[in-house]
């Protein structure tokens, strides 16, 4: 069998050609309108906003001949915005019908407490007997959504999972299947789930099942790998200590090849796998092609979500061309990332942010970013230097108190308690005047969905998180906060997790093969907090 993939630009559509392909089916894109009536089975993947979807959709001449499409009760798959947009409309547009092919419309999740984007590993639960394609007993699938649909016990709802409520996260009606969650990115367990698919079968009665409740979401833990070439000019992953990745002698610290790490990771069970070219701000990332080729190949092998990150900005090259900080975004995108991050970059956006009296002018890397491929798909990589302060009344920046949660760390070298977080730019070569708050809430207010927060002052140090750091930043905004730097063992990510961060990153331990990551998600289930089981 052929599958027809839909492609209206979306951000995860090499991932989902990469499963699909794993998994020993035909692959083609629809080209123009007539291709998607000759389809033999279509899937839609769709990340971003709901209007610029349907716009694509309209524009390219797709609308009216998917709607055919589903109206005829042919075999399709959609994901993410590729269910959502099934409905009738949603509150991200409104005014934006979208398909109609199922009735209502697609909701925010309401304000709570918690981070919104949804990025996490949760529970999915059959509300339908025949749970076809999906498992009776289904284990955790990726979801990144800030929209849902609401809860209901209609005949089409297959699955529903919970984010502070219950919500409706897969759909089945006829040959219609959609997920809310990314199979193409929850590993082997979504891998069977398109392979199910696939592989065809007419669907059960919707008879409802006797008790949907799912399990919650999991903390994730990510494994990153900082790449840059080495003096030979091979690319290879490194490892700093306080972002110096060079040896004694000199030679760059190197720990092994960027694609066969990233795979051992996969296969070891981390939730997400980020590449970060630590020296792109000072190269023409375009140009740098080995960097494409290896995100190109883990795309390939690793089905969990693959974030990159080094040099997302605009520049000019050595013939006067004009590069957009979109353009860089697109490649990567195209070589299968699923998110992207953005460090230097986010500092500068956000000065001119602060400048222009808190307004985003509509055209920086976030704003362009997120507006094509969706607030989830960028992340802002935070590089902060802690900056201590004798009395936090005579500072302009957002204090701490240092100590108060990590006895271990060290109080200033003139006694001081307090400090702020300096955000840096250039891999920590140059200071800003941005606090971490500062940058936390102009990239929450232009469009990122995620912050990554790193620590130079605990990047490889092995002696925990700098977890006042991740406190400060989740109480300033509504944003998922990765915790990086510092890991030396387990009770560290637990540390990190127990003071609000949504998920932990690390890299010397794992590298280096001090701690597995199943003995870190092994910890973490023994003080309960809720974890992705590798072998479900
Ligand atoms: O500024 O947009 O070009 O992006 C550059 C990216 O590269 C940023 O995300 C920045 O954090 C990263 N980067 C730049 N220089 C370095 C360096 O190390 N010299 N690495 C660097 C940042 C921090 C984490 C590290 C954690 C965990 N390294 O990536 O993996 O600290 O380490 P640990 O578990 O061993 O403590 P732009």
């Amino acid at each position: 069998m052929e599958v027809t993939l839909l492609d209206y630009g979306a951000g995860n559509v090499q991932s989902v050609f990469n499963a699909i392909r794993t998994l020993g089916f035909k692959v083609r894109y629809v080209q123009g309108p007539e291709d998607i009536a000759k389809a033999e089975c279509i899937v839609f993947p769709g990340v971003g906003a709901f209007g610029p979807c349907v716009d694509a959709l309209q524009s390219k001449g797709f609308f009216a001949p998917l709607q055919q499409y589903l109206k005829e009760d042919r075999p399709f798959f959609g994901i993410c915005l590729g269910m959502q947009t099934l409905f009738e409309g949603s509150a991200e547009s409104p005014g934006v019908a979208g398909l109609g092919v199922l009735p209502g419309t697609v909701e925010r999740f309401p304000e709570t407490s918690l981070a919104v984007p949804n990025i996490n590993w949760s529970g999915v639960a059959p509300m339908l007997a025949d749970p076809w394609p999906l498992e009776k007993a289904q284990p955790r699938c990726y979801f990144v959504h800030s929209y849902r649909v609401p809860m209901t016990t209609a005949p089409w709802a297959l699955a529903c999972s919970e984010y502070g409520e219950k919500f409706v996260c897969a759909v089945r009606q006829g040959n219609c299947v959609a997920t809310q969650f990314h199979p193409e990115k929850s590993g082997t367990v979504g891998l069977r789930i398109l392979e199910t698919w696939l592989k065809g079968r007419a669907p059960g009665e919707a008879a409802p099942a006797e008790a949907f409740c799912p399990e919650p979401p999991a903390r994730r833990i990510i494994a990153c790998l900082d790449v840059r070439a080495n003096d030979a000019g091979d690319l290879v992953v490194t490892k700093g200590d306080q972002y110096d990745v060079r040896e004694k002698e000199g030679s760059v610290r190197n720990h092994g090849k960027p694609v066969s790490l990233a795979e051992r990771y996969y296969q070891d069970g981390a939730d997400e796998v980020s590449f970060l070219n630590i020296t792109a701000f000072r190269d023409m990332v375009l140009e740098d092609q080995p960097m494409l080729e290896v995100l190109r190949s883990a795309a390939e092998k690793v089905f969990v979500p693959l974030t990159v990150g080094g040099g997302i900005r605009s520049y000019v090259d050595e013939k006067g061309r004009s590069y957009s900080a979109l353009d860089v975004a697109d490649a990567y995108f195209r070589a299968g990332a699923d998110k992207i991050s953005i460090g230097s970059d986010a500092v500068e956006v956000a000065k001119a942010y602060y400048a222009a009296g808190k307004k985003g002018d509509g055209g920086s890397s976030i704003e362009l970013i997120s507006t094509k491929y969706g607030r989830q798909a960028v992340v802002v990589s935070v590089d902060p230097r802690r900056v201590y302060v004798a009395d936090p009344k005579s500072c302009a920046h957002n204090c701490v108190e240092v100590g108060l949660t990590d006895k271990a760390t060290p109080v200033g070298p003139n006694g001081e308690r307090f400090a702020w977080y300096c955000c840096t730019v250039k891999g920590g070569r140059e200071d800003s005047d941005l606090d971490v708050v500062q940058l936390a809430q102009a990239a929450e207010a232009l469009g990122a969905g995620e912050l990554l927060l790193n620590c130079i002052n605990r990047d490889g140090q092995g002696n925990g998180y700098e977890l006042e750091l991740v406190q400060q930043v989740k109480s300033a905004c509504t944003l998922p906060v990765i915790a990086s730097s510092g890991a030396g063992c387990p009770e560290h990510f637990q540390q990190a997790l127990a003071v609000g961060a949504d998920a932990a990153l690390a890299a010397g331990i794992f590298h280096r093969q001090e701690v597995p990551i199943q003995e870190v998600k092994s910890y973490l289930s023994k003080t309960e907090i809720p974890v992705r089981n590798l072998n479900a």
